[in-house]
């Protein structure tokens, strides 16, 4: 039976992090034209399509990101670009841990084709799993995959 009809829609929280609110108006030969507005109106359609209610958010301090995943808490998953947090920002992976949701962490660049300090995650040995370098696309995946992993639950 369809979760629609048994259960509340499911809660994902997208997070994103520092700098990702100048998305679409500098350096678009990494990342591209499209603007976090234009990311959050296309999962906003998607979400709609599975059954979710979405919040979508951007922060620049990590603090502010980790209170807000400890509010995730009392949701179903989380689909996180923790930006340059993700490659040394303990206090966010902490934070993730402690979650007890599935997240999908998710980078629009490929970040192995860059510096050697993008290539660590401190976030992905805690996360359900990782994408990156498929473009601003990578959201849908991810909110693809933490519902599929909300629902194998
Ligand atoms: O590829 C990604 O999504 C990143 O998370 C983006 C981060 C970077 O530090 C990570 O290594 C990979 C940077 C976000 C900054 O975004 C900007 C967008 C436009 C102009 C300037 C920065």
């Amino acid at each position: 039976m369809p979760r629609s009809l048994t259960c509340p829609l499911m809660q994902v929280l997208v997070l994103n992090g520092p700098n990702l609110n100048m998305l679409g108006e500098r350096e678009p030969e990494v990342y591209g034209s499209t603007t976090l507005a234009d990311i959050a109106a296309r999962l906003a359609g998607l979400a709609a399509e599975l059954g979710v209610t979405l919040r979508f958010e951007q922060r620049n301090g990590e603090g502010e990101l980790v209170d807000l995943v400890q509010e995730a808490r009392s949701g179903d998953g989380l689909v996180l670009n923790p930006a340059a947090y993700g490659h040394y920002g303990y206090a966010l992976r902490d934070a993730v841990a402690a979650a007890g949701i599935p997240c999908i962490e998710v980078h629009i660049s490929n970040v192995y084709a860059r510096e050697a300090f993008r290539h660590t995650s401190v976030i992905a040995p805690v996360a359900a799993g990782y994408i990156c370098g498929c473009g601003v696309f990578g959201y849908e995946l991810a909110l693809r995959a933490v519902v599929h992993r909300i629902q194998e639950r």
